[in-house]
């Protein structure tokens, strides 16, 4: 992918640390970028998970099914969980914007760890416990959480509209606000009219945890719905860490950061 992968001046890329809201991001970006495309009765999101419409770029390279990207039409939404430093020149170099969603790390390892136990063929369940501590240390897929947000953010600072980053516990207390930013952001401003008539708010609400969740959408394999949807909250960290462990998590993500102004 770093060598290979080249993207179209159209594209989009979303970018997050895995359980960090990329669903949310991936059907938000499409919607907004297709909204005069596809009606909210006949959408393609009624009937596919996000992740279908918008594909991990990674993960097709990884399934050697990279060609598929290629059949996709343009204008193209992209994923990707790859660190900012691991992204090839051709996507750092391109004009194509990317959006970074980012997620309190303490409800990433929640997030993470119950995603994690659906995977017992591949490896062996871990405790809640195991699972924080190999966070902490920061052995973790696609590399420490601080890093991977950091990355991202101080590339943010330079280039600002080449990366925007948005805050998962922002964007649940005012989603109209992100649907917004993200139209701007990607260069498809929402008009008067539209505005007036109330799309994004009603945007906001169609790709809401609720209404993504109870659509009737096909689950293949590889993307159960339980993957994706669980509580869509903020603070769900509270029924699986003691304070001690809360604390202390919370320094190490304050050292970690020490050095940016970013903060979760
Ligand atoms: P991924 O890395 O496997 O793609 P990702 O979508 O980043 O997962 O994160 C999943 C989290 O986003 C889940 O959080 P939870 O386990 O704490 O509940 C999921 O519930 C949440 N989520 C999915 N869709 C939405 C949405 N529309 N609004 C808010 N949260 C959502």
């Amino acid at each position: 992918m770093k060598e290979d992968f080249k993207p179209r001046c159209d594209d989009v890329i979303v970018s997050s640390f895995p359980k960090s809201g990329t669903t949310w991001l991936k059907a938000l970006t499409f919607t907004i970028m297709h909204r005069d495309k596809y009606t909210f009765s006949s959408h393609p999101l009624l009937k596919l998970n996000p992740h279908d419409c918008v594909p991990f770029i990674e993960l097709h390279y990884s399934l050697k099914n990279e060609q598929y990207l290629e059949t996709l039409p343009s204008p193209r939404v992209l994923g990707t969980h790859v660190p900012y430093s691991l992204l090839s020149d051709s996507i750092k170099t391109s004009t194509c914007p990317i959006i970074h969603i980012c997620r309190d790390p303490k409800d990433v390892i929640v997030s993470f760890w119950h995603m994690s136990a659906k995977f017992d063929w591949l490896m062996e369940p871990l405790s809640f416990k195991q699972t924080y501590e190999l966070f902490c240390e920061g052995r973790v897929p696609t590399g420490p959480v601080w890093d991977n947000v950091l990355e991202y953010y101080r590339k943010s600072l330079s280039s600002p509209k080449k990366i925007l980053i948005l805050k998962y516990a922002e964007m649940l207390k005012d989603p109209t606000n992100s649907v917004m930013r993200i139209a701007n952001f990607i260069g498809c401003p929402f008009s008067k009219e539209e505005m007036k008539s109330g799309l994004v708010e009603k945007i906001a609400e169609f790709c809401s945890f609720n209404k993504l969740k109870n659509f009737d959408t096909k689950q293949s394999e590889g993307n159960l719905k339980s993957y994706y949807y669980r509580k869509g909250i903020v603070g769900d960290w509270q029924n699986y860490m003691t304070p001690e462990m809360a604390n202390n998590l919370d320094k190490i993500t304050k050292e970690k950061l020490c050095d940016s102004s970013f903060t979760f």
